[in-house]
């Protein structure tokens, strides 16, 4: 099977657990579990939860009944701050992986409570591991946990929505200080907890857990410039939205502020430190997968 192939088939893997996790519509608050299903079953490469997995099993993890819950929490996570992101008082966008965004479909309303619905149910989702846990797993799974809260909290991902949400509506130029601060915390922050997260439920001890904390910063910055690039080179049939919105919003981008040409050998470089701190070979899936969604062309 060649790397197209075996991503499909993962993908599809994962497509799968997430709706054994996801909640069923019914009962008087079925509108808000059609719109948080609605926002999760539309797509989306399932980076974090190939990660997460990936990480696993490079780390000698063998239990992946511990993994499941984090995986489809991890996307539930990822899922409610696109839900938020795309709102009319944050970004404003209508159409989302190539379908209309929640708000447009269900209304504001239905979509902020469907953002906070999949947060919630995400540390639900999260604690099920607990039930299927035993011995040394206990303190794997509250060690995940606790990681999983961190990197999605204020002094992660909302941290740099805050941030890039600030400095847009003053209108100010951004230091490139700034926009690393935004970047690292806004995309990097949720695929260090993937890949932490990962290497904690497999056993991983605290200096190696660091390692991958840092290999997936790489990646998660590195990933955060390529799409800065592909919202200039990108086509909006492949990426599902429409591009150069960076460009006219006004805002600041890795690209705007360092050029392409720059932009592109700092993908190339930290994708290649990432590569080397994971000591990772050209022949395994995760090598393929890191290189993959850094010259993604969606
Ligand atoms: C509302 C608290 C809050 C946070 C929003 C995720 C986010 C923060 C904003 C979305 C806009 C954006 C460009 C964020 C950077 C991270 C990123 C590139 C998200 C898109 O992730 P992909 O490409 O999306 O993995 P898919 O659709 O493939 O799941």
């Amino acid at each position: 099977m060649n790397f197209e192939e075996e991503l499909t088939d993962k993908v599809q893997d994962i497509e799968q657990l997430l709706r054994r996790y996801l909640p069923k519509e019914e009962g008087f608050q079925r509108t808000v579990l059609q719109a948080m299903n609605y926002s999760v079953l539309g797509g989306g490469k399932r980076l974090r939860p190939l990660l997460m997995r990936e990480v696993f099993l490079h780390c000698g993890g063998e239990n992946e009944a511990i993994l499941e819950p984090f995986m489809a929490a991890l996307e539930m996570i990822h899922t409610y701050s696109l839900v938020h992101d795309d709102l009319p008082a944050m970004d404003n966008d209508d159409y989302r992986r190539g379908r209309r965004t929640t708000h447009v479909v269900y209304g504001e309303d239905m979509a902020i409570l469907a953002g906070d619905g999949l947060l919630n149910y995400a540390f639900e989702t999260a604690m099920k591991a607990f039930d299927t846990a035993s011995g040394t797993e206990y303190p794997r799974v509250a060690g995940a946990l606790r990681v999983l809260a961190a990197k999605a909290g204020v002094y992660g991902m909302i941290g740099g929505q805050v941030c890039d949400v600030e400095s847009e509506s003053r209108q100010e130029v951004i230091s490139a200080e700034k926009l690393l601060f935004i970047h690292e915390h806004k995309t990097a922050a949720l695929i260090e907890a993937a890949m932490m997260i990962g290497g904690i439920l497999a056993g991983a001890g605290e200096e190696p857990v660091r390692g991958l904390e840092k290999a997936a910063y790489d990646i998660g910055i590195a990933f955060q410039i390529q799409d800065d690039i592909l919202d200039v080179t990108g086509s909006e049939e492949v990426l599902g939205k429409p591009i150069g919105s960076d460009e006219r919003n006004g805002k600041q981008t890795y690209v705007s502020i360092y050029g392409l040409q720059k932009s592109v050998e700092d993908v190339e470089g930290l994708s290649r430190e990432a590569i080397a701190l994971l000591k990772l070979t050209e022949d395994s899936f995760l090598y393929g997968l890191i290189t993959w969604l850094i010259h993604r062309e969606k």
